[in-house]
């Protein structure tokens, strides 16, 4: 019998709800300007004025086996790299134009020399591809509202001449699936107001794609709008609403389901400081330890946590970022187990000290605080085979709380170092 699309959507999602843990990587041209990848809009710089930060684009440091061992050493098993964001500037070597990579001085084709490394690494690769375009003089009089680029004497051209662009979009996915090898990922960024669904074509888009590499998968952005952030999957199971919804910058209060209730794979891709293209004075980093926080609750609600970094324009990974994965990547060298394959504990109640994830019959308690007390095991009384901690598997005493006849239903442990812990229950239920 033939597969449903949820079906087909449930096998291409598997290794990805399974890993759970990714790097987002923002680099480009905005690199030089460092003020973030949205400079040449939010600055109203013209095409002429952006020129120089193409003839000076020399990253010399650019080695993406430093990046693909600092992502695995973080514990992240995949990794998406933008192959043109909306600045149009191509960091492949595009048949269609000369806007790209391997025309500047570095002279390079850095997206195949990221695909290589991350593989190598044995980390699944992905490219981002943003559908807006400020450079193409065929993208459109579309999309005044977002990016007000009208002093622009590109985009006061026809709209009828979009086919045009959409024509290059089309072949240049085209391109990217066909000479770069089995990708895992495509992550296309972004729809907004009218502009999604089939005016970027996207049934003929989709197709082209499923053809091309079947076990791809797609993120919902070519049908969910920008004013939605991309947050909200659309509840339709047409082909194109994609594999996975991809809420930015936040993480959905209940995780993502669709209209019957049922969890949908989603992403919350999320920056380490406040920007995702390289921004020099930006210094507002999280700390590891809030980082690790974000991905505990994207996987104790059925998610995945996309971590941004933005190199510079040598090609480096900021120090700060750097250390900050490093970090991340002590902790999961020890607690990944509860993070790797795990999803979503759906019957007790979300714990007041943080949260749970589960496999199985494995129960995980993320621990967000040093306990001064008895930490609260609600609904666990009599469930509980045996506790250990992950860290270092050694016991923990888990007994019924003191005022127990109060309580019939829990248990509860004191313990006063926060971390992981593990409660295999008794059978998978
Ligand atoms: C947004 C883009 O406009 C940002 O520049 C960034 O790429 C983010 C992931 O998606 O919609």
């Amino acid at each position: 019998m033939k597969k449903t699309e949820i079906e087909l959507r449930t096998e291409r999602t598997e290794w990805f709800l399974q890993e759970r843990f990714g790097m987002f990587i923002h680099w480009g041209l905005y690199a030089i300007p460092a003020r973030g990848e949205w400079v040449r809009n939010a600055e109203r710089t013209s095409v002429e004025d952006y020129q120089p930060y193409f003839d000076g684009f020399n990253p010399e440091k650019y080695d993406p086996r430093v990046w693909a061992k600092a992502a695995k050493a973080a514990g992240m098993k995949y990794a998406v790299l933008t192959a043109k964001h909306h600045d149009g500037f191509c960091l492949f070597d595009s048949k269609l134009t000369d806007y790209k990579s391997t025309r500047t001085q570095a002279g390079r084709d850095l997206v195949r020399e990221f695909l290589e490394a991350f593989r190598e690494e044995g980390l699944k690769v992905g490219l981002y591809y943003s559908l807006i375009d400020w450079h193409h003089p065929d993208y459109p009089a579309y999309g005044d509202k977002i990016h007000p680029m009208r002093d622009n004497e590109a985009y006061k051209r026809d709209p009828a001449t979009f086919g045009n662009y959409l024509d290059y979009m089309h072949g240049q996915v085209r391109e990217l699936l066909t000479d770069y090898g089995k990708l895992d990922i495509m992550w296309f960024d972004f729809s907004y107001g009218e502009m999604k669904g089939e005016k970027w074509r996207a049934t003929e888009l989709m197709g082209m794609i499923r053809s091309l590499q079947p076990h791809i998968i797609v993120d919902n952005r070519l049908e969910a709008s920008g004013e939605e952030g991309g947050s909200i999957y659309t509840q339709n199971p047409s082909f194109y609403a994609g594999d996975f919804a991809s809420p930015e910058q936040i993480i959905p209060p209940s995780g993502v389901t669709d209209e019957t209730g049922a969890s949908i794979p989603w992403e919350a891709c999320i920056t380490l400081n406040n920007n995702w293209g390289y921004s020099a004075a930006d210094k507002t980093y999280k700390s590891a330890t809030t980082v690790i926080r974000k991905l505990v609750e994207c996987v104790s609600k059925n998610g995945n946590l996309l971590l941004n970094v933005g190199p510079n324009a040598k090609g480096e990974i900021p120090a700060e970022s750097l250390s900050i994965l490093a970090e991340v990547g002590e902790w999961m060298a020890r607690n990944g187990d509860s993070i790797y394959g795990c999803g979503q504990e759906t019957e007790l109640p979300k714990p007041e000290w943080g949260r749970y994830t589960r496999k199985g019959n494995k129960l995980y308690a993320h621990l967000f605080e040093a306990s001064v007390g008895p930490v609260n095991l609600l609904g666990l009384a009599g469930k509980i085979k045996s506790a250990r901690l992950l860290a270092d598997g050694s016991e923990l005493f888990v007994t019924r709380p003191w005022n127990a006849a109060m309580y019939p239903n829990d248990a509860y442990f004191n313990f006063a170092q926060p971390d992981s812990f593990t409660y295999p229950l008794p059978d998978e239920r």
